[in-house]
């Protein structure tokens, strides 16, 4: 992924945190790119609308057709191979195999719902929705900051890209081992023998089997015999 483009209401939260840190050094970089665009740029009417009521009552305004596919129509005719993506409570979950997969796109269109939701028939045009989890969110911003957050630290140059070419399974399914600084007692306390005697070889299985009993303990869901769900 090098190129993302978000459709918003409120296109000034970007790049917001994005900015800092590790994506933010990929943006000044020019490693990756991230555009927000107004969704009120792409109605044609008077006052910019971009919501409506919904049919059949309820509370809560419903985000219209037009302006989102008149967007989503213009980048993908601008690039049919863009990937397009509704944030969405419904759609897939996010997981670091998903985030991997993603890191592999060129360019990604990520559509920002606000309100009670998208018109359905913008959404099945749309066609793909993503999820940050099971929790509601009152827009997709914070969703599409997850995703870009977490896809860029694997581009090509980033810190995140070097972990996931190493083979250090359990560090990129986000399990890391335990970590020690200096200095080597604090408060009493000893790091580990094993991290100061200079022996890579069991330093390294110390680390693995650190990781993947924090993973046995506290996510069995995430360990299959031999292997990690999310991990490499
Ligand atoms: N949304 N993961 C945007 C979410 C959500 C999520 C609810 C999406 C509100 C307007 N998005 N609508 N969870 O909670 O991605």
């Amino acid at each position: 992924m090098t190129r993302v483009d978000v459709l918003s209401i409120f296109p000034e939260l970007f790049p917001g945190p994005l900015g800092a840190g590790v994506v933010g050094r990929a943006l000044e970089r020019g490693l990756l790119s991230v555009q927000a665009h107004d969704l009120r740029d792409f109605t044609d009417d008077r006052h910019r609308q971009v919501d409506d009521t919904a049919f059949g009552g309820g509370p809560g305004m419903v985000l219209k057709p037009e302006p989102l596919l008149r967007a989503v129509r213009q980048f993908r005719a601008a690039d049919p191979s863009a990937r397009v993506i509704l944030l969405s409570p419904q759609g897939r979950r996010l997981t670091q195999e998903v985030v991997r997969e993603l890191a592999g796109e060129a360019h990604l269109v990520l559509v920002c719902g606000r309100y009670q939701g998208v018109d359905e028939r913008a959404r099945e045009e749309i066609g793909e929705e993503l999820s940050i989890g099971d929790y509601v969110l009152s827009g997709g911003e914070l969703a599409a900051m997850v995703v870009v957050e977490a896809v860029a630290r694997l581009l090509p140059g980033t810190l995140g890209s070097q972990e996931s070419l190493s083979d250090e399974t359990f560090t990129e399914s986000g399990f890391e081992p335990p970590l020690y600084t200096r200095p080597a007692v604090f408060e009493g306390r000893e790091v580990p023998e094993v991290l100061r005697s200079g022996h890579h070889a069991e330093i390294e299985r110390w680390r693995r089997e650190q990781s993947r009993e924090q993973m046995r303990r506290r996510r069995p869901d995430m360990v299959r015999d031999g292997a990690t769900a999310g991990g490499v």
